[in-house]
């Protein structure tokens, strides 16, 4: 009898947990999306792009497993506007406001428009946003982050948020789920202030002493310390609340996967913003000292494992032949870029451009020339395409993929290249409009041309050559991909072209 109950238990357990392990999602014309986004990883930072230093295994069998883009694009060579225009499908210098933000910025987004987001849930999906944000928050910048800040991800198109709110080296560095600052203590009240210091917190300035890592003179990451590391901007309270470096990526993966088994029956999209390897790099201990790079290549590493643990994820579940991967970067690479963590003085060859020159804040190559791969197992073939895509399309991209329409005057700049993007056409964008923090470059028909200026050269903050030159620039991007020789004396006409279509694309 007691066999027999014990049995009927088992069975009940094992059917019952079966019953109700709900069925994945295999429509073909719904596929899950994720959109995998790295922070400041460049063109040569993965070995399947080359790398010979580091080795970045997870992300090596996605390319095998997908199309790799040898010409893919972020539309600028910083954070916030290339995420403003994957998000709105807008290129980003039209609008004023668009420029790296500070932590405490309001958002940039309309709430009012066609957003990436926006037209997956229209077309029936589950939204989700983990990782970093950098849009802005709320509808202006004196805020109380003690309460619920909003606008934020919810308004423009994430049924889901999980969220920091700016950049690793901002404050205020705390969680923010949907509208509200992860486990605040109530009796300690966040305070943040971008021009002047609040509250008794010391400040990297005052207190070098109490830093785990250096900042790096004269870049403005010496303001309030928190786990030991200075930042930019100051604040006040919330201790509880305030992050641990070490712990940002594994928190960011256990909300990013809790998100997908949550949805594994309903077609999903996530977004799922990665910190790594953007300043502070502050890797978990199972990663330190393990690429023999330093921090950044430990990053990179950290980075690389995270990928495989999602992959890992879909195929445990049974959904990974019916999602679709995208994994890219928001802007090129960079060293030092505030801290002392090794980046420069342990490179040990290692290129994070590859074969290009610039880097972050670049309108060189380098500076939105990124790693971009696509894989879908149920419908795209392995190959490598060097079609030139860029972030931006993906909005009308994936409206045509959906069969769902975009208000006339939204996502004015996003252009349907669907087929080059699922590797079935060489044939992307006609024209890119690359953007570097102070200036704009056209590219059509892989030939470049940036217009002469008078910025500097050199920004000598980051040691990166910025493409401003006194005299007009024109390369030949098939022959001469690392921008060596300046034709313009060589092409007049080309230069007259190029320069007349980038003020009509612009005005
Ligand atoms: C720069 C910061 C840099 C980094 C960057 C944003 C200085 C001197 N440097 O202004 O450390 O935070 O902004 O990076 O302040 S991004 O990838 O989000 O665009
Ligand atoms: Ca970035």
């Amino acid at each position: 009898m007691i066999k027999r109950i014990f049995i009927s238990c088992l069975c009940l357990v094992i059917f019952g947990i079966h019953a109700q392990k709900p069925e994945p999602n295999l429509d073909k014309n719904k596929p899950n999306v994720i959109f995998i986004y790295a922070d400041d990883l460049g063109y040569g930072d993965l070995s399947c792009y080359g790398a010979t230093k580091i080795k970045t295994p997870n992300l090596d069998k996605l390319a095998s497993q997908g199309v790799r883009f040898s010409n893919a694009h972020c539309t600028s060579a910083t954070c916030t506007p290339s995420r403003y225009a994957l998000m709105t499908g807008e290129y980003p210098w039209r609008k004023a406001g668009t420029g790296i933000l500070p932590g405490d910025a309001a958002l940039i987004i309309p709430t009012n428009k066609m957003t990436l987001p926006k037209l997956f849930k229209q077309a029936g999906y589950k939204t989700a946003n983990v990782g970093k944000w950098h849009l802005g928050l709320g509808d202006q910048v004196a805020k109380d982050w003690n309460g619920e800040v909003k606008p934020g991800p919810n308004e423009v198109g994430f049924d889901y948020s999980f969220i920091f709110p700016a950049t690793a080296d901002r404050v205020p560095t705390v969680f923010m789920e949907n509208h509200k600052v992860v486990a605040l203590d109530t009796d300690d009240p966040i305070e943040v202030n971008y021009k002047e210091k609040v509250g008794n917190d010391p400040t990297g300035k005052e207190h070098p002493e109490l830093l785990k890592m250096k900042s790096s003179p004269g870049q403005g990451h010496d303001n309030t310390i928190v786990n030991g590391i200075g930042r930019i901007g100051y604040m006040s309270g919330g201790k509880k609340a305030r992050w641990v470096d070490e712990e940002l990526s594994s928190t960011f993966l256990v909300k990013a996967k809790e998100f997908i088994a949550d949805n594994q029956a309903k077609p999903f999209f996530l977004y799922f913003a990665l910190t790594e390897p953007h300043v502070p790099r502050m890797p978990a201990t199972m990663f330190r000292g393990k690429s023999g790079l330093g921090y950044r290549g430990d990053a990179i590493l950290q980075l690389d494992w995270t990928v495989g643990q999602i992959m890992e994820q879909l195929e445990t579940l049974g959904i990974s032949k019916n999602t679709i991967i995208i994994f890219t970067s928001d802007n090129g690479p960079v060293l030092d870029d505030g801290y002392q963590d090794g980046a420069v003085t342990k490179l040990n060859g290692h290129t994070p451009n590859g074969i290009l020159r610039g880097g972050k804040y670049s309108v060189l190559e380098a500076g939105t020339r990124v790693p971009f791969i696509l894989r879908w197992p149920a419908a795209v073939k392995p190959k490598v395409s060097s079609a030139m895509v860029c972030q931006m399309d993906l909005l009308a991209s994936f409206s045509n993929l959906l069969g769902q329409t975009i208000p006339k005057n939204d996502a004015p700049d996003s252009k349907n290249t669907l087929n080059a993007f699922l590797g079935k056409s060489e044939n992307g964008r006609g024209i890119l409009i690359e953007q570097g923090v102070k200036t704009l470059a056209i590219v059509k028909d892989n030939w470049k041309f940036i217009p002469s200026n008078d910025e500097k050269p050199l920004d000598e903050l980051v040691n990166i050559e910025t493409g401003n030159a006194k005299e007009p620039q024109l390369y030949n991007l098939n022959e001469d991909l690392g921008e060596k020789n300046n034709l313009a004396n060589k092409f007049p006409e080309k230069v007259k072209e190029l320069s007349e279509l980038l003020n009509k694309e612009t005005k």
